[in-house]
């Protein structure tokens, strides 16, 4: 069987990617759409050993499509959801816009695969920082159930999109020429600085950014009231997050024991060499499918408590290559349509 794919933000950083995994992993294509706004429809972008259009999003967009890998922003998402439920097709959704919505899934396939057959034609992709911390701390989860998460992020310039990563190389390189950085213009200058993540706050202290971490992994690890807290820093690094993460058991983890679990993890490499202290470095992560995990250690200050340290690919673990496996679990299940549209997908 193969399927017809969309692509709504084909132009985006996390579009391009998607557009490269579904050549790169051979996904099932009967078709493949190019969906933007009115401003970018009619230029081209390379899919296999074609140039595809870029077409203006309308109301029949969905008419002839399966699947619909979404990537354009929240109101995008929202704007055209009841369009592509009903033509339907189910969408892939990279925004924040259904995630905690208690009828849309919201699922990291390595952690949480058997959540996506509930989908009534809407999956929510979760955040960056959520999908790589999910993936590292799950597999010790399933061995003893954590109590308490504390994680701190080191996030890349490209979660705040392609423009941001261009403004990093550019300030850097003003600053290099001599050129003073110039908080009117930027207020949370980047090259050669770190800020805590400039989401709206709420009146506990909390960004968005760190209340996305919270409640994602609540709802993805089905564990409501798991303790868990974070604070989300933007860095100065191109396109891989990294998380310096806490844990808390009832009882001791055996230091050894989660390094075994985690070198065999689903998504996870092990990146650890004591000796020449080499460990997950975002330079390294960039463009590789895996979560790198490493300094895993006891944290001396608790006895029940783990540390480690995780660098992956934002643009492509912590966006598009999630969406994208959940593609690939919707056809390996057969779960293209919920139970409330008809199948339509081509023989
Ligand atoms: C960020 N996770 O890094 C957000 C959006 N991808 O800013």
């Amino acid at each position: 069987q193969s399927y017809r794919v969309a692509i709504l933000g084909a132009t985006g950083a996390v579009g391009t990617e998607l557009l490269t995994l579904l050549a790169e992993r051979s996904f099932p294509l009967s078709g493949l759409k190019l969906l933007a706004s009115a401003k970018s429809a009619g230029q081209r972008l390379p899919f296999q050993d074609e140039a595809l259009p870029i077409e203006a999003v309308h109301d029949q967009a969905f008419d002839d499509v399966d699947i619909v890998l979404a990537s354009a922003g929240g109101s995008v998402s929202k704007a055209w959801a009841t369009k592509i439920v009903e033509a339907g097709a189910v969408m892939i959704d990279n925004s924040s816009a259904f995630r905690m919505d208690p009828t849309v899934p919201l699922v990291v396939p390595e952690v949480n695969p058997e959540a996506a057959a509930a989908h009534q034609g809407i999956i929510a992709n979760p955040n960056c920082t959520t999908i790589l911390m999910n993936v590292a701390v799950y597999p010790l989860h399933q061995v003893q159930p954590v109590r308490r998460i504390v994680a701190a992020s080191y996030q890349s310039s490209s979660g705040a999109g392609a423009r941001a990563m261009e403004e990093l190389k550019n300030q850097a390189q003003a600053i290099l020429n001599g050129q003073a950085p110039r908080p009117e213009i930027f207020p949370h200058p980047i090259a050669f600085n770190v800020f805590p993540h400039n989401s709206a706050l709420n009146d506990l202290g909390y960004c968005e950014e760190e209340m996305k971490m919270v409640n994602e992994t609540r709802k993805i690890f089905g564990v409501p009231d798991l303790r868990i807290t974070a604070t989300c820093v933007r860095v100065p690094v191109l396109r891989a997050h990294s998380e310096a993460v806490n844990l808390d058991f009832d009882a001791p983890f055996d230091v050894e024991q989660a390094r075994e679990i985690l070198g065999q993890a689903p998504g996870v490499k092990l990146v650890e060499d004591w000796k020449t202290n080499h460990f997950p470095m975002p330079i390294e992560a960039s463009g590789q499918d895996a979560v790198l995990v490493g300094r895993i250690r006891q944290d001396i200050s608790n006895p029940t408590g783990l540390e480690l340290w995780l660098s992956g690919d934002q643009i492509r673990k912590g966006a598009a290559l999630n969406a994208v496996q959940i593609a690939e679990l919707l056809v390996q299940q057969n779960l293209i349509r919920s139970a409330k549209q008809p199948v339509s997908v081509q023989a």
